[in-house]
């Protein structure tokens, strides 16, 4: 359990009168299901490296999953800024929470509706809303991460079915997953997605163990050996890198949101501490030194609040490039392991406990500056922007 109950929710700009109040009524909703779900149980699942049991199916009731899919494929047909706050909320619980519910939304249900055929979207998506069916998503490869171009899985047109060989690494909810959104090259080298279902021969999943990062999270690997995936299973409406990289930017958006969750449970619990914890006979929050960390906190908090606000309207008016998303996912994603790495010291000794969310929090968004782009990737992808050159 954490220490401190929420108390109150930074918003230093009244960027509150920006949403409307169905935005605030679902945040609400969500936020009071991260109270009872997942903060009375998340360092214990954290500590003992373990998912929350039943996750997908009670983010599947919170309407969690797919909340911008449309409603007649099991979605919520909400829109952008509402999918922004239910992430923010989730990873104010754990990154592991809300990491589930992006790769199920932005991961697995955005490519099967956006490339998906009629057939593939009424056979998955309402069973990924509910969560009663868990997807992942394989485009990292054990030699090909930031590149994901020269991706070395690909498969055969065998007549009646094609043949899939290779393996995926460092897959979110891999050993859990009824299904994987896969990206390999088909006999021209081209990109396509594939949707590979648990049970067919010759796919496995094993476990990647000893994270020390998103430890209430299940990671694996994909691997396929000679795999006869049902040629129906290819996903019809896209071909290149173009397919995996626009569902990174619906994940990517979504993590902006979701690290300034992380922020402010950082940011809410030190600045408590900072009134109730005395030395040299006052609280520590009187001294300087420790006002100078919270009021840059609530600084960059703010600022991605607000960034976050502005890239969401544009993304709902389908207007936001994939190099706004990505200064969005690096600054947010490095204003939070900052916020979280100062704020254990502010906390002394007692920040390094499980009682407290800091070192959970820090150690999960190691992964989460690293995954869907490296900090580096992103900034080179704004270099580019600016400058016209490729500098990877
Ligand atoms: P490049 O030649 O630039 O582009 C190839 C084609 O793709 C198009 N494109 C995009 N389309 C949509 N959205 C984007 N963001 C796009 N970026 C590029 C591009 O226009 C081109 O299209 P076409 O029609 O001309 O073929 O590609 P490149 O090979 O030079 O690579 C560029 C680079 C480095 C930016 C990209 O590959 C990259 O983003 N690398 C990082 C890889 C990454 O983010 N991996 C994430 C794996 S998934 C994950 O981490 C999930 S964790 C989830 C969780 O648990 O929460
Ligand atoms: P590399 O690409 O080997 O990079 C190593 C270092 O080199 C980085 O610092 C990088 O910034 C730097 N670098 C690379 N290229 C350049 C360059 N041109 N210029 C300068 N520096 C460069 N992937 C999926 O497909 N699906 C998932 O569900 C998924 N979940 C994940 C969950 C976790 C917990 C983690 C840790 C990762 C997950 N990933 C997933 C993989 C993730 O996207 C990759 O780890 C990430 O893209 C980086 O790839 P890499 O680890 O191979 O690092």
């Amino acid at each position: 359990m954490s220490y401190y109950p929420l108390t109150s929710i930074p918003d230093y700009f009244g960027i509150d009168a920006l949403l409307t109040e169905e935005h605030k009524l679902i945040r609400q909703s969500v936020r009071d299901w991260v109270e009872s779900f997942v903060m009375p149980n998340i360092d214990e699942a954290a500590q003992n490296h373990t998912d929350l049991p039943n996750l997908m199916k009670e983010l599947g009731k919170i309407g969690a999953l797919g909340p911008y899919i449309p409603e007649e494929y099991g979605g919520s047909g909400l829109d952008q800024i509402s999918y922004g706050l239910i992430m923010q909320e989730l990873e104010r619980g754990d990154s592991a929470v809300r990491s589930a519910a992006s790769v199920q939304s932005s991961l697995v249900m955005f490519p099967i509706n956006e490339f998906g055929s009629e057939d593939q979207k009424r056979k998955y998506l309402p069973q990924l809303a509910s969560g009663e069916m868990i997807g992942s998503f394989g485009l990292t490869e054990p030699n090909h991460g930031s590149d994901p171009g020269s991706m070395e899985t690909y498969f055969k047109d065998m007549g009646d079915h094609y043949l899939l060989n290779g393996a995926k690494m460092w897959i979110t909810n891999a050993p859990l997953c009824d299904i994987a959104v896969i990206w390999a090259k088909n006999e021209e080298g081209k990109v396509q997605g594939l949707i590979v279902e648990r049970g067919m021969e010759g796919f496995t999943t094993p476990e990647t163990h000893n994270k020390w990062s998103l430890r209430a999270s299940k990671t694996g690997e994909l691997v396929f050996n000679n795999v006869k995936v049902p040629k129906e299973n290819l996903l019809p409406g896209v071909t290149g890198l173009k397919g995996p990289l626009s569902c990174l930017n619906s994940a990517r958006y979504g993590i902006s949101w979701g690290v300034i969750g992380a922020a402010i449970d950082c940011y809410c619990t030190a600045v408590q501490y900072s009134k109730e914890r005395k030395q040299f006979g006052k609280p520590i929050g009187s001294f300087q030194l420790q006002q100078k960390k919270l009021a840059e906190f609530l600084t960059e908090i703010t600022k991605a609040q607000l960034l976050c606000l502005q890239l969401g309207n544009l993304k709902n008016d389908h207007k936001a490039s994939p190099a706004q998303i990505s200064m969005a996912k690096r600054n947010n994603a490095k204003m939070a392991i900052d916020i979280a790495r100062e704020s254990r010291q502010i906390l002394g000794g007692m920040g390094i406990m499980g009682e407290f969310p800091m070192m959970r929090h820090a150690a999960n968004l190691e992964s989460v500056i690293t995954y869907e782009g490296t900090h580096d990737v992103h900034l080179l992808i704004t270099g580019l922007d600016i400058t016209g050159f490729n500098a990877f």
